[in-house]
């Protein structure tokens, strides 16, 4: 009798040698008839086996198997046989079919037709959608750079953490809160771990790391923003300036990178059609310096050099052309751009010891060294607009000592939307939030 704990993956079952008896289990890919033959591409998370009901073997399970329909669950027991032209170049032979689901109702859409498929529709159906190889390809790569992340930072000396996304008040200058009934107060969704693990620092963590949801009340819908992303988090403390933690971040970077091109590469080309190069080198370019290269097109800096998402865009192919890379740093950004704990620069107020990490034109990462001394970080809340005594949880951490420190933030969706070549952000989150959606 066929047992679901004898159950192998298809990616071992076409590896057994010849004449093996194997149990696979997955989802009616694709069905045909021929003759007393009934041919059925089965699926499963590690790829297809095609496997061969013979009527002459038992007429009963051809029958039962010529009414499958796609994304029916069956399980088969059956016999390895070589086979040229098949998947892996075997069949499955089968000798025992179960049907274990069977669609109850015509197909909304076609998971591997999702190249025709609006990605509003594929997302209204995405448990649908992500059975394409190709979309859940997308989440594996996350997995990998994710997990490639975590470890680099753990072998560093960070201590990985979850901080409350309740919050008290916004952090992030700039980007909307979204509001929340909170007993008889109204709290908000953190927009950014930002001034905890800053506390955690400070609470003698010395280096601590966080994989956690962040949110954005982003009123317009761009291709690269969420209303909720997935943030990986660091803050280091002892540092000497903003580079100790851009070569933390460029390190993870290029770790994450790697991982992905050493376990993925020949997938991601096969189903997303991207190649996946390392970069030569990371550079590090200072913001004025950047917009120098754009000056004179049609997208040049404004004067304040607060720059918008095109302008990223239009740097990242001018230092493409100059420099030969696509992942590097712009530093320096202007105060005006910057939260109120990013420390200023010593040389001009005007700017500050901040960093973006660019990969493909797009923002990857932001992040700086932080204001540790009270008096300036009080002076810095009042010149942002931003009332003290709101804060005053965080400021007093800063009076009873608190060492140089700085770090970053990496959206996750983000990295993964530009190592994929992905045009839209909601392809790399499995639930998407956007100001339309909040289901499914
Ligand atoms: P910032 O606001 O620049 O910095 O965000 C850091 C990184 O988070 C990602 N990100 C987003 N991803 C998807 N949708 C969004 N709406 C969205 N907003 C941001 C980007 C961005 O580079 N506290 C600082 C970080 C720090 O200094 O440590 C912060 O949150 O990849």
């Amino acid at each position: 009798m066929l047992s679901l704990k004898d159950r192998i993956y298809t990616n071992s079952a076409i590896k057994a040698p010849p004449g093996s008896k194997v149990v696979v289990a997955g989802w009616v890919h694709r069905l045909r008839v021929v003759g007393k033959i009934c041919f059925v591409i089965l699926r499963d998370r590690e790829g297809l086996i095609q496997v061969v009901i013979k009527r002459d073997k038992s007429p009963q399970m051809f029958d039962e198997a010529s009414q499958l329909k796609q994304e029916d669950v069956i399980a088969v027991k059956g016999e390895i046989v070589p086979s040229k032209a098949s998947i892996g170049g075997v069949d499955l032979v089968a000798e025992e079919l179960v049907v274990l689901s069977k669609t109850i109702a015509p197909l909304p859409i076609f998971p591997d037709d999702w190249e025709k498929t609006s990605l509003a529709k594929r997302l209204d159906w995405r448990f649908l959608d992500l059975r394409s190889p190709r979309n859940l390809l997308i989440f594996r790569v996350q997995d990998k750079l994710e997990n490639a992340m975590r470890h680099f930072y753990r072998e560093n000396g960070f201590i990985e953490i979850h901080t409350s996304k309740l919050v008290a008040e916004a952090t992030e200058g700039g980007a909307e809160v979204f509001p929340v009934i909170y007993f008889d107060k109204t709290a908000f969704l953190a927009q950014s771990p930002q001034l905890y693990k800053q506390m955690m620092v400070i609470a003698g963590f010395e280096r601590v790391f966080e994989s956690g949801p962040a949110y954005r009340a982003e009123k317009h819908h761009t291709p690269r923003h969420l209303t909720e992303y997935q943030s990986i988090d660091i803050e280091m403390g002892f540092i000497e300036g903003p580079e100790d933690v851009m070569d933390m971040v460029e390190r993870a970077t290029l770790r994450a990178l790697s991982e992905v091109a050493s376990s993925y590469s020949k997938l991601v080309k096969e189903l997303l059609d991207v190649d996946i190069t390392l970069p030569k080198e990371v550079i590090k370019i200072k913001l004025t310096d950047a917009c120098r290269l754009i000056e004179g097109t049609p997208t040049p800096c404004p004067s304040n050099y607060d720059i918008s998402t095109e302008h990223e865009k239009a740097i990242g192919e001018a230092v493409a052309n100059e420099y030969g890379t696509d992942l590097f740093f712009i530093t320096d950004y202007p105060w005006i751009a910057r939260p109120f704990y990013t420390m200023k620069s010593d040389d001009n107020p005007e700017f500050t010891r901040s960093f973006d990490l660019i990969y493909k034109g797009v923002e990857i990462v932001s992040g700086s060294q932080r204001e540790h001394r009270y008096s300036k970080l009080v002076e810095q809340m009042m010149e942002k607009g931003l009332r003290p005594e709101k804060f005053s949880f965080y400021l007093e951490m800063f009076k009873y000592g608190a060492p140089p420190h700085g770090g970053a933030g990496l959206g996750l969706e983000r990295l993964t939307m530009t190592t994929l070549g992905l045009k839209n952000i909601r392809e790399a989150k499995l639930l998407p939030r956007d100001p339309e959606r909040l289901t499914p």
